[in-house]
């Protein structure tokens, strides 16, 4: 039996009702990004109004920010997965929280107790799984238990940044790839001196496998342009003099780690952030190791960079 759809079905497709919204409110920070949802608790299935608005602000914030959440394990990937796929890395290519065969789990422990991950160190600013082929297009980030100082998380506009800089230097970068060596493998293949540089230089054997991503991104729903560049990563620039290259990149960096670019978040157990890690960097301040910090993490997959 064939179904026949009536023609009045083509003429008037059906849309979400955008006042289906319940009682979401998106409120834009008094920062350089980021916006503070509330009226929604993400244990529940959103309605199709809540996850367009939820995106909408998310490409125009960058970052946004929940309160009072307590999803279980399953529950967070349920509410995750309304944006994306679950981020695996290539099984050559090491990330946070991969085992021994390159397996990665959906939902990281960031944690300085019970065998978590990252102790309690300050984390210079990233945006995830820079290093591979297509990085991570968001993460997510559960607060379940904070310390009393410490352990702030800063994010940062990259696309201010890229914006602020003078049109010669724009010129300059516009068309230039960049290679983000991959840390994990660093771990692994320490150099004699333990340094981790932060621009590779033509006595240090390229680790492999590495990938070049261009060094101003475009993001691939809004179109903005950010410098896809991050603090101290070891990183090259392709077909570039190795002196010039490490100079430029040294002073993108100072360029980008201005506090006019950044959004300082202190957490609050029940905390969810929500970044894009296509157009904003994130790292954190160190804390007290006496002191338990613990936060669960899920990634979205993401595209190759263009
Ligand atoms: O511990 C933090 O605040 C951030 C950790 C981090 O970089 C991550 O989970 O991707
Ligand atoms: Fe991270």
């Amino acid at each position: 039996m064939s179904a026949v759809l009536r023609p009045e079905i083509h003429d008037t497709p059906a849309r979400f009702d955008a006042r289906n919204l319940g009682r979401l409110h998106i409120t834009p920070l008094q920062a350089p990004l980021g916006a503070r949802v509330s009226g929604l608790d993400v244990r529940e299935r959103p309605s199709a109004a809540q996850v367009l608005a939820l995106k909408a602000a998310l490409r125009k914030h960058h970052i946004l920010v929940f309160s009072g959440q307590t999803p279980d394990d399953s529950q967070f990937l349920d509410f995750t997965r309304h944006f994306g796929t679950i981020f695996a890395a290539p099984r050559n290519a090491p990330v946070l929280g991969s085992d021994p065969y390159g397996n990665t789990p959906e939902v990281v422990r960031v944690s300085n107790v019970d065998d978590g991950l990252l102790g309690n160190h300050e984390l210079p600013a990233h945006a995830d799984h820079h290093w591979t082929p297509q990085p991570s297009a968001g993460s997510l980030l559960l607060a379940l238990e904070v310390p009393s100082l410490g352990g702030d998380t800063t994010w940062r506009n990259l696309a201010l940044a890229y914006d602020a800089l003078d049109d010669a230097t724009r010129r300059e970068i516009d068309d230039l790839q960049l290679i983000t060596y991959n840390p994990f493998l660093r771990s692994r293949h320490p150099l004699p001196d333990g340094k981790r540089p932060l621009y590779r230089s033509p006595d240090i054997e390229a680790l492999t496998p590495w990938v070049a991503h261009p060094l101003v991104r475009t993001h691939p729903e809004s179109g903005l342009r950010a410098l896809y560049l991050d603090e101290s990563t070891e990183v090259e620039l392709v077909g570039y003099d190795p002196v010039a290259g490490a100079a430029l990149i040294a002073r993108l960096r100072e360029h980008l780690l201005q506090e006019r670019f950044a959004y300082r978040h202190q957490w609050q157990v029940g905390d969810i952030v929500y970044w894009d890690n296509q157009i904003t960097l994130h790292g954190r301040t160190e804390f007290d190791p006496s002191e338990r910090r613990v936060l669960k993490r899920i990634s979205l997959s993401g595209s190759t960079p263009f």
